[in-house]
Parts: structure tokens; sequence; C-alpha cells
């Protein structure tokens, strides 16, 4: 098999990654980082010393490819499937670029904030910067509500990367800062994402690992 993906089932960046696997049934084979483990961390950094997940591994090509969205267009590019997750025309393919974007940099990234500095150590955390992060996701939950009133998907009715981003995102941006109540159209999205099959199999594959997410 010359596709090998380095994550972990509970990262939402990892996961996002095995939507666009699953939703083209790619073959791949998994390799599961710790990076609470000394030695598993370091065999990582070797490969993209940066150290954040997910990365692909495609020995075919020699290529080592980091980045969730990066790695999404490289298998569309060299492994396509029946579902074309960038489209093909330029302005579709740019804003499907710009709501993937969105979802990591507006949604992951604030949600991913206010997760870490629970693992900080005491005297160590930014309660003020977890303010600013909630701040984001409350305005990008604003956002995403008056858009998803008359979508299907993030790009209308083709499922794409876009979604592929928006899934863990949103999921896991409702455990830190719940919109179900206050964000009906958003909420109705993240329903119809968990009941995709391909983000259902990765919360089912995350389970076993659920107890690791800090309270
Ligand atoms: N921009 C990166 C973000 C990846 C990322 O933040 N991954 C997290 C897991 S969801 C990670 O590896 N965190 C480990 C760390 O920051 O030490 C991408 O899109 O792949």
């Amino acid at each position: 098999m010359s596709l090998k993906l380095y994550f972990h089932p509970l990262a939402s960046f990892c996961q996002k990654v095995l939507v666009a696997l699953y939703e083209n049934d790619t073959p791949f084979e998994p390799h599961l980082v710790d990076l609470g483990d000394q030695t598993s961390s370091a065999e990582f950094k070797k490969l993209w010393p940066i150290g954040k997940m997910p990365v692909l591994r495609d020995d075919a090509r020699d290529r080592t490819i980091p980045e969730s969205s990066i790695i999404i267009e490289y298998l569309g590019q060299h492994y396509p499937g029946r579902m074309r997750l960038v489209p093909t025309d330029a302005d579709l393919a740019r804003q499907t670029r710009l709501r993937d974007r969105f979802y990591d940099l507006y949604v992951q990234e604030p949600m991913q904030k206010v997760v870490t500095d629970r693992l900080r150590p005491a005297g160590a955390t930014d309660p003020f910067g977890v303010e600013q992060a909630k701040a984001v996701l409350q305005t990008a939950y604003g956002m995403i509500d008056r858009d998803m009133a008359t979508r299907t998907w993030a790009m209308g009715d083709a499922f794409g990367m876009a979604d592929c981003a928006a899934a863990p995102a949103l999921f896991y941006a409702n455990l830190v800062l719940p919109f179900e109540r206050t964000h009906e159209n958003a909420a109705r999205y993240l329903g119809r994402l968990m009941e995709r099959p391909s983000f259902a199999r990765a919360v089912e594959e995350a389970q076993p690992y659920f107890a690791l997410f800090p309270k």
C-alpha cells in the first residue's frame, strides 16, 4: 500500500482527512501517533519537525505531505475517487478553499485554544486568550448560521473539502461552546455532518479515546 497516514483518531484535523479518505474509500495504512509518548513523538518529528498531525506519506511518489487541506488536495490530484472534494471549476475551487480556511482558522483553531488551555499546568493558563477564542467562535457561529439557512453543505448541494473541515470543527466546538440552542441552522448542519457515514465512522473510531478529551 503506497499511502500511510500518520494521525490520531481523536485529533480534529486528523478526522478532517479521515473524512476525505472515507468519502472515496481510498486505501491507506494507518499509523497512530502518540505525541505524549517520547519515542512515537520523536519518530513523527523526523517526518515533519513541526510535529502537527496529520501527515500523509506516499511511498510510490516519495512524497511527505503535511497540512490537512494540502493532503486533501493531493489525494484529489493523485488518488481521485468518485467524490471530487475540490471542484475543477476555478471559481468554485476558490470558494471551497475559502470556506475550508474559515472552518480551520475561525472554528478549529479557537476551539483548540479552549481545549489545550485545559491541559496547561496550573498557573500557566491563558484566560484572556480563551475569552478571545470564544468570541471568535461566537462570531463564526453567527456567520455559519446565516450561511446554512439556505444550504445543505458548506458549498450548497455538493459535499466537499469545506465539509470535511467543518465536521470535526463543529463537533468539538459544540462541546466547548455549545451552539445547538442558539444557532439552529448551524446545529442542523452539524446534525447532517454527524449522519454522513464518513464522519460517523471517524467519530466511532475516536470513541475509545474520548476519555482523553479534557472536560
Ligand atoms: N494546520 C494544520 C493543523 C494541525 C494540528 O493543529 N494538529 C493538531 C491535532 S488536531 C496537533 O497535531 N497538535 C499537536 C501539537 O500542537 O503539539 C493542519 O491543517 O493539518
